[in-house]
């Protein structure tokens, strides 16, 4: 890293001056380039098959003429194709989930692994964190980017970490109680279940010491964040992050909640139009493409996150000249088609949780019936309304229904369902289950 912020709180760099980032992304980009193209034989094929060598990066823009990577080139080459120094070098490897088939494996060197710590580090900074701050990390711990990545740049910023895990939720509840925790990180919807496993124990989140949550690793919606903050009385900030990338810490909200700051000294981004592959101008809605400029293990260059956002270039309000993206509202693995609709399940959380009455608890049944691909939607409502009469309960899924409807576009069938009958998550929420005959 370069000169006069070297030994300064790294946070300075989330208020660099314009010139002096853009300058500093393309070194590291060139630097980054050069390295793919003498290590990973599948980036240096493909720059051959363009004709391209590293030199060709001279502006920032020229990063449009290099080629995308994408998820299943991490497939293809599993476990450490893509690795760009030898294993005596790499000292940490993490893996995702991948529903199907092979997971998606990741490693670090251990200046890497300093550029994570760095980046959350700033991340928890940015929504406020102090050492003075205890810390519970309630994403799972293991091959899961989440645990691991949140601690150690919680124990950067000197705040005192708990290291809970994911998981024993009424024991999470008894120690933040007891610990007197300001901050957890977990997925959106595991703090869902907290707020409710609290309550079962006769504790309201809104009288402990907890003030901050900082969620991420899935899609949740602007309506879900303002029924946490009620419930709980916290602020719920939006991180983001993949473990292609790094894991955590690619992006996150500052004090104004109003998009996620991108640590671009780190990752650059790019908004693509998914079709064809265009690079996209700030402001305009498209596909996430993130480039490391420091991750010297496995280096991604244009990766394409299938991820829907857009960047927002406009100065924050917080003073932070990092750019931001909005919130991450829909990912294209996400999206189904129903009788030629797109649908996102974050327009129906959206549309759920604008009706008085629901819990923010659901699932999502696609099936197929006389030949038709079908929505239900099972919602749960609160207790009292639950025993209430047959006609409140008829009235609000009415509601429901036409809030759905009218979202979407498609008819659905929406199902009021008793208080803790859908399962809940402690990690990354499944709220999609697909019935459909093929
Ligand atoms: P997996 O692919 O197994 O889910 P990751 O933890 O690497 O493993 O998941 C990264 C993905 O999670 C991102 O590409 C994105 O789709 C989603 N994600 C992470 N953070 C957020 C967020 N704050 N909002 C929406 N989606 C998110
Ligand atoms: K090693
Ligand atoms: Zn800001």
């Amino acid at each position: 890293m370069s000169s006069q912020y070297l030994n300064d709180d790294l946070s300075a760099l989330d208020y660099v001056q314009k010139d002096y980032l853009r300058g500093l992304q393309l070194e590291r980009l060139r630097k980054m380039v050069q390295h793919a193209y003498d290590h990973v034989e599948l980036f240096n094929s493909r720059m051959k098959e363009r004709n391209l060598v590293p030199a060709d990066v001279k502006s920032l823009g020229d990063i449009a003429k290099l080629p995308f990577m994408v998820k299943a080139d991490l497939r293809d080459t599993y476990p450490f194709g893509l690795f760009a120094v030898p294993m005596s070098e790499v000292v940490r490897l993490h893996a995702s989930s991948g529903t199907t088939g092979k997971p998606i494996v990741v490693g670090y060197t251990r200046s890497d692994l300093e550029v994570w710590m760095e980046v959350v580090k700033r991340a928890f900074a940015s929504c406020g964190l102090t050492r003075d701050d205890v810390i519970q990390v309630s994403y799972g711990y293991g091959l899961f980017t989440g645990g691991l990545g949140a601690h150690y740049g919680a124990e950067a910023l000197g705040a005192t970490v708990v290291p809970t895990s994911g998981g024993n939720t009424q024991r999470q509840i008894m120690l933040m109680r007891d610990f007197g925790t300001t901050a957890v990180c977990c997925t959106p919807s595991y703090f869902n279940f907290m707020i409710e496993q609290a309550l079962a124990q006769g504790i309201d989140m809104r009288d402990l010491p907890i003030k901050a949550g900082i969620f991420g690793a899935e899609p949740w919606t602007e309506e879900m964040r303002k029924r946490i903050e009620a419930a709980s009385g916290i602020k719920a900030y939006d991180i983001y992050g993949l473990s292609e990338i790094i894991g955590p810490g690619v992006a996150i909200e500052c004090g104004c909640q109003q998009g996620m700051h991108v640590f671009e000294d780190h990752f650059y981004p790019e908004i693509i139009n998914p079709e064809t592959g265009e690079v996209l101008p700030d402001g305009e809605t498209g596909e996430l493409v993130l480039t490391t400029l420091s991750k010297y293990a496995m280096p991604m260059i244009r990766y394409r996150t299938r991820d829907i956002t857009k960047i927002i270039a406009e100065p924050c309000e917080c003073g932070r000249t990092i750019r931001r993206i909005a919130r991450i509202s829909s990912r294209s693995d996400d999206m189904f088609i129903i009788r030629g609709v797109n649908v996102f399940p974050s327009q129906i959380e959206t549309a759920i949780l604008s009706v008085d009455g629901t819990m923010p608890h659901y699932n999502i049944i696609l099936y197929t019936e006389n030949g038709l691909d079908n929505i239900e939607v099972d919602v749960e409502i609160n207790e009292e309304l639950f025993s209430d009469k047959v006609r409140s309960m008829e009235a609000l899924q009415h509601r429901l229904t036409s809030a759905i409807e009218g979202l979407i576009g498609l008819r659905v069938r929406v199902k009021l369902v008793a208080p803790n009958t859908i399962q809940r998550s402690e990690g990354k929420a499944r709220r999609v289950i697909d019935h459909r005959e093929r």
